[in-house]
């Protein structure tokens, strides 16, 4: 069923966390396509909110106020502003940027919480939760990391795994261990409250499975389909911490709102902060049924958005619910996977010092390259290429010609055109295709398509000036050329006005060069011509009209350029494995009788099998020589199940069972890890028959 044309669109970003700076990859997944969707809409003439703000809470923020020897707030003001200027600095055009450190957004959190606890949609239980002793902490979320039970990957953290995407409770966790010391886990009871997710499967199938079919992407249709057909389960939504939002009930101290509990209620307070300032209500951004809601993302928060949040805002009763989340997969660098805490990232300050006034090139490459169905590779050589044979050698060297032509030619004024031939008349008809073609892609948030799209305008003009060759006509027919002239300026003027949601900072110039009157004031369109004018108007740029001073566009980059940023993440790599081969600090000394409570036999691996659907897990019998238990192991990458099979291992035998990806497991086995990062056991050398005897 056509979705009829909505009153007003309500664009949220990702709120990005204040425990470190942006990179590329958060403009490529977020912030790129979600400001190119707003820019378009606005130039629409839509009433567009587009609202984002910074992640203050969670976890993340004390362990980085901890490494920094700060307090979390000293690392929440110091990220807040530098994030919050690098959108500025890129052109990200939020309507407001707020903070969930806000206490608007104390509030906004605190009274949605409450509405549904009077409501009573929680579940108030009292489970074990994962505790570490020696800090005396609960550990939930990046406070715990261990092997994910859905699929494997050693470093899935408490509530959620960023390899698959799946929400975790930390129990879920194989081999948990503290990030806060490293320590073993115990279990302790704590009480929490529980958003029933189960309770909104078929809600969830309804309007995910069945309502989202076609229009959703594959990668988070997919995701959300394999979620809600496994099962949805409670997940707890407050913490044992004391960096967040207090939860606001009795019996609750000490407690806190999980930060994804409170974080998306975070756009809802960014768009009451907006229009209180505007003077707008803000509750038909997110209660009329008229409102178009669209939740730009990353894929690892996919369950958040298109599980969690849904579900609240189905349980208050009054919200409307995302119309698409058209979620990016990940950015990788140079072949490896960007990352904050290995520095192996282009951060957007950084790229400000060395490309100063670049940000197109950087925005027009990342989108041209977008991770939209798969994950995608940044390179520098690439960057380079966007830039030298595209933007340089084909968008600006086609307007560098038509404007340099006039002003060498005509002073600067826009010819009056003699009678257009067929290929004039071909080459405006073609121009006037695309504001429909770029539309067309735009509003399916195929971005990738429109960036080549818009590359094309450019060919069709660089095409048209280089067949036509005014600066040869000059010389024997006046006329001919004022035509050509004419026509190249109105392909420049559509340059101008259909890349501003892509190009924002070359439209602003181009539209400044072509004097193209700007708005009077910040909420007027611009007087020239509209995005729908370069379909339907005769001429965009009328004769006798007076351009401005011209300036190229972009620039060449060179060679040495592209290997001084090659050379910066060689030393970035050689200095992350000299830290990797640097031995963690030792941990807290601990007493012999601590010691003593390990129980440690040398047993026989009798039988080995791979643990289905997963890549890391192998599950083994094992001959303790107390008995032969099942254990299961996170030894499959290092080893097959026929080479482990008689092996003489170390095993931990009084460890509490537990059950991993289905399979309780009896015990653990000792492993140390080699510099290639392959595992390697420890215990007996081959051939003594010690089966059993405990090692003291
Ligand atoms: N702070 C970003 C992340 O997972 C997270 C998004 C919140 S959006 C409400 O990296
Ligand atoms: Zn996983």
């Amino acid at each position: 069923m056509a979705k009829s044309e909505p009153k007003r669109i309500t664009i949220t970003a990702a709120l990005p966390y204040t425990n470190g700076p942006i990179h590329i990859g958060h403009l490529a997944g977020v912030y790129v396509p979600a400001d190119i969707y707003a820019r378009y809409q606005r130039l629409q003439g839509k009433d567009v909110a587009f609202i984002c703000g910074s992640d203050e809470h969670g976890v993340a923020i004390p362990m980085k106020a901890k490494k920094e020897g700060v307090s979390p707030k000293e690392i929440i003001d110091k990220y807040h502003s530098i994030i919050k200027k690098s959108f500025q600095d890129f052109g990200i055009s939020f309507d407001n940027y707020s903070r969930t450190s806000a206490e608007i957004h104390h509030k906004t959190a605190a009274d949605f919480f409450k509405k549904l606890y009077s409501q009573g949609d929680f579940i108030e239980e009292t489970t074990e939760q994962l505790f570490d002793e020696e800090a005396q902490q609960f550990l939930a979320d990046r406070f715990v990391t261990g092997t994910c039970p859905k699929c494997g990957y050693e470093s899935a953290y408490g509530d959620q795994c960023e390899n698959c995407g799946s929400s975790l409770n930390a129990t879920d966790l194989i081999n948990p261990r503290s990030t806060l010391t490293g320590a073993i886990p115990t279990l302790k009871a704590t009480k929490h409250w529980f958003l029933p997710l189960d309770r909104y499967q078929d809600f969830l199938k309804t309007w995910i499975l069945e309502g989202h079919k076609t229009d959703w992407k594959p990668n988070v249709y997919g995701q959300c389909k394999s979620w809600i057909e496994e099962g949805l389960k409670p997940r707890a939504v407050t913490r044992d911490l004391d960096w967040g939002i207090p939860v606001p009930v009795p019996g609750a101290e000490g407690k806190v709102l999980y930060v994804w509990f409170d974080a998306p209620i975070g756009y809802i307070s960014s768009t009451k902060e907006w229009a209180a300032r505007e003077g707008k209500d803000w509750k038909p951004y997110w209660k009329d049924k008229d409102t178009k809601l669209l939740h730009f993302i990353g894929k690892d928060n996919i369950v958040f958005h298109c599980i969690i949040f849904p579900s609240m805002l189905k349980a208050h009763g009054d919200f409307v619910l995302p119309e698409n989340v058209p979620a990016n997969e990940f950015l990788n660098l140079e072949g490896n996977k960007l990352s904050t805490s290995k520095n192996w990232a282009v951060w957007l300050h950084e790229y400000l010092e060395e490309f100063p006034d670049m940000q197109d090139v950087l925005r027009y490459t990342l989108t041209a390259n977008a991770p939209e169905t798969k994950d995608n590779d940044f390179t520098w050589k690439d960057f380079q290429a966007r830039n030298n044979n595209e933007l340089v050698a084909i968008f600006g060297n086609f307007v560098n010609r038509a404007l340099v032509l006039t002003h060498k030619y005509y002073d600067g004024i826009v010819p009056t055109p003699a009678e257009l031939n067929a290929t004039d008349l071909k080459v405006l008809d073609t121009l006037r295709e695309f504001p429909a073609k770029l539309s067309d892609s735009l509003e399916r948030y195929r971005f990738r398509e429109a960036s080549q799209e818009l590359m094309h305008l450019a060919r069709l003009g660089n095409k048209y000036l280089a067949d036509e060759e005014p600066w040869k006509l000059i010389k024997t027919d006046t006329a001919r050329t004022q035509t050509v002239l004419f026509v190249a300026l109105q392909i420049a003027t559509a340059l101008g006005v259909l890349s501003e949601p892509l190009l924002p900072f070359t439209a602003k110039k181009l539209k400044g060069i072509l004097n193209i009157i700007p708005a009077d004031t910040e909420t007027d369109r611009e007087q020239g011509p509209h995005w729908e004018d370069i379909s339907t108007r005769e001429t965009l740029l009328s004769p006798g009209h007076q351009i401005n001073k011209s300036e190229l566009l972009f620039r060449k980059i060179e060679d040495k350029e592209i290997e001084a940023q090659l050379r910066k993440l060689e030393a970035t790599k050689q200095s992350n494995q000299k830290e990797a081969m640097t031995p963690a600090p030792q941990k807290d000394t601990i007493s012999y009788d601590d010691f003593a409570k390990l129980d440690l036999r040398v047993g026989t691996i009798i039988a080995a099998e791979k643990v289905p659907k997963t890549d890391k897990l192998l599950q083994l019998k094992v001959d303790t020589g107390l008995d032969t238990r099942t254990i299961v192991s996170g030894i499959a990458e290092s080893f097959s199940p026929e080479e482990v099979i008689g092996k003489q291992v170390t095993v931990l035998v009084n460890l509490a069972p537990r059950k991993l990806r289905g399979v309780e497991s009896q015990g653990m086995l000792l492993m140390a890890e080699a510099e290639n990062g392959k595992l390697i056991f420890v215990g007996p050398d081959e051939d003594n028959s010690t089966n059993g005897i405990p090692i003291s």
